[in-house]
């Protein structure tokens, strides 16, 4: 089997309508993980996020802040960027729809739908609130007094119609379904492409794509009294990162189509089928994975401004640890479910997972290195059959690992990393070194040896989710940056080599008000 060329991964862009929430830290944390996962095991990988800055959120966020769109944008986008670098994102791009670069990619779609035929004009109606410039839908509405009715915002809304351009996607919904039948992993989880599958077959209507009402948008190439209308907008990022429309281009030649797109559970349908669509009528080629990861909650309710209970990224890496955040979202959420979020489910993964069986495992071993052996790694004698055990089972992970992680279950990947943990939390308690050091010197450094070799092996796995500690870790493992990648996995350490001094790498979270963890 050859190795893949290149592996291109992205987030879906989000709504820069506020400051970023902790579902767009979630989607981040993930797609960083699997793309250092990638890159880490040699892949040649690109990873792009981003913002939405179009759309009637937008514009109606716009309007109660008494601002421009643009405006709202331009002050917004910037804590998105910020909330990757703070999270340790190794995104390769940052996309805003704004930017030119997008636009033209956006109108040269446009114009090759319209050329195939694809794109027609006709009306749309709808509940159209002037004060908001936005259209709700009627289970949104409510009744006023006055017979007249009114959007959540409060603003009374009337029904309208206008002119606006249709894409034909009613016309592809067999080759959908023969998309989804061919490549039943097009769709992950099993869950939502059952959903999308199951709607698709109900038959699909043709989708609005274009707005005279809202001039924020791309305007339509031919006719700009209208903006293009959400959709074919906001998809289009994914191949405008790499080089859209210069189809010519190496980025684009060598990175599309993309691996795997990573958003949420609520915009699955949109990706599974107006993406798709619109790209075979651009004779573009499809993505070859949507994964539609679940949502937050806050102690399992769902959070919101009004309620008051939504988690601030900055707050919590502040509070918690950026490594210590990644790994909580990572490990205790089944990457494709919801998951939930408190106070005490954090503690409990710092302190138990990193804190006591990472952290407390590489201090004790370290440390005996340091005061009985010099401080450097020790010569080890034959290797018992408990030795080889868990030597094996270190040697094991990637392989395990990797499977899981091309089907996005990181924290599966994860569990493998934390079970060889555990068992050589097992084996170390049972080996004794400690006294070992007495009645059996040598056979001591064979167990610190073993030890911290596991610890490296770890270490490098682990890097990809807690990539800071993993980093301290293998400082402290005297291991050179050249030999951190997954190909390292099969050196050893050396006998002999000095070790820098040891200190904690994930320390106990210990709350302040209780003075106890
Ligand atoms: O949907 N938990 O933007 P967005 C987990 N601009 N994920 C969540 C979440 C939560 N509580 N809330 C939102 C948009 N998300 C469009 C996307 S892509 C071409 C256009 C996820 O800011 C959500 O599912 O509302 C989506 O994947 C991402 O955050 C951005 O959401």
């Amino acid at each position: 089997m050859t190795a893949p060329k290149a592996f291109y991964i992205t987030t879906a862009i989000s709504y820069p309508n506020g400051p970023p929430h902790i579902g767009h830290a979630y989607e981040a944390i993930a797609t960083d993980i699997l793309a250092r996962f990638k890159r880490l095991d040699g892949v040649d990988t690109y990873f792009l996020t981003g913002v939405d800055d179009h759309g009637q959120k937008m514009v109606q966020t716009a309007k109660e802040r008494g601002v421009s769109p643009q405006e709202l944008a331009d002050e917004m986008a910037p804590l998105f960027k910020k909330m990757c670098a703070v999270l340790n994102i190794s995104n390769d791009d940052f996309i805003r729809t704004s930017e030119p670069r997008h636009i033209l990619a956006a109108q040269t779609l446009w114009e090759k739908l319209a050329a195939k035929g694809d794109i027609y004009l006709d009306k749309y109606a709808g509940w159209y609130s002037v004060r908001d410039e936005a259209y709700y839908g009627e289970d949104e509405l409510s009744d006023g007094d006055d017979g007249k009715k009114y959007a959540p915002t409060g603003t009374p809304v009337e029904w309208i119609e206008e002119e606006s351009y249709f894409f034909r996607l009613s016309a592809y919904a067999d080759r959908l379904l023969e998309l989804y039948e061919k490549h039943p992993d097009f769709i992950l989880p099993e869950t939502r492409r059952n959903e999308v599958v199951a709607f698709v077959k109900r038959g699909l209507n043709d989708l609005s794509i274009s707005r005279t009402k809202i001039d924020w948008g791309v305007p339509v190439p031919g006719d700009p009294k209208h903006v293009m209308y959400v959709w074919v907008d906001a998809l289009t990022n994914y191949i405008t990162g790499v080089g859209y429309p210069n189809v010519e281009s190496a980025s684009f030649k060598h990175y599309w189509p993309a691996d795997v797109h990573i958003i949420g559970k609520d915009i699955v349908r949109f990706h599974a089928m107006i993406w798709p669509a619109l790209l075979m009528a651009a004779e573009v080629d499809l993505p070859k994975r949507i994964y539609g990861h679940g949502f937050l909650f806050n102690r399992g309710e769902k959070m919101s401004k009004s309620v008051g209970n939504v988690i601030d990224p900055f707050t919590i890496t502040q509070t918690y640890g950026v490594d210590q955040i990644r790994y909580f979202f990572a490990r205790e959420v089944p990457f494709g479910q919801d998951g939930s979020y408190s106070h005490e489910t954090v503690v409990n993964r710092i302190n138990a997972d990193l804190a006591n069986d990472l952290g407390n495992l590489a201090q004790r071993s370290l440390s005996m290195i340091a005061k009985n052996l010099e401080g450097k790694v020790p010569e080890p004698g034959a290797l018992t059959d408990e030795d080889k055990a868990i030597l094996d089972q270190a040697g094991a992970m990637l392989d395990a690992a990797r499977v899981h992680m091309d089907g996005q279950q990181i924290h599966q990947a994860l569990g493998v990393i934390w079970d060889t943990v555990a068992e050589a939390n097992r084996y170390f308690a049972g080996q004794e070194p400690w006294a070992l050091k007495k009645t059996d010197p040598a056979r001591m450094g064979t167990v610190l040896y073993v030890t911290a070799e596991v610890i490296r092996r770890v270490a490098i796995l682990a890097q990809p989710v807690v990539p800071s500690g993993a980093a301290k870790l293998l400082d402290l493992l005297a291991v050179l940056p050249e030999a951190r990648s997954f190909a390292s996995l099969e050196d050893k350490l050396v006998p002999g080599t000095a070790l820098p001094a040891p200190s904690g790498v994930f320390p106990r979270f210990v709350d302040e008000e209780k003075g106890q963890a």
